[in-house]
């Protein structure tokens, strides 16, 4: 990397947030906010859902297979 060769600098302790670098950071199909649904705000660090959303829940397949049987 050649010396003058600067990223981005923000500011002291600050990084461009994930939810305004145009990148698809999480590659979920949605870049930046507001289109990714797990940018909070422009500023949101992360484009992943904060917390976690569980996609579906474990016990309520399994409850769907037992009444299938
Ligand atoms: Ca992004
Ligand atoms: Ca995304």
């Amino acid at each position: 990397m050649a010396s003058g060769d600067i990223l981005v600098t923000v500011g002291p302790g600050v990084s461009l947030a994930q939810c305004s670098d145009g990148t698809d950071n999480d590659a979920d199909g949605m870049t930046d906010y507001p289109a990714d649904p797990g940018c909070q705000s422009a500023q949101d660090a992360t484009e992943s859902p904060n917390p976690a959303l569980p996609a579906v829940h474990p016990t309520f397949k399994k409850d769907c297979e037992r009444a299938d049987t």
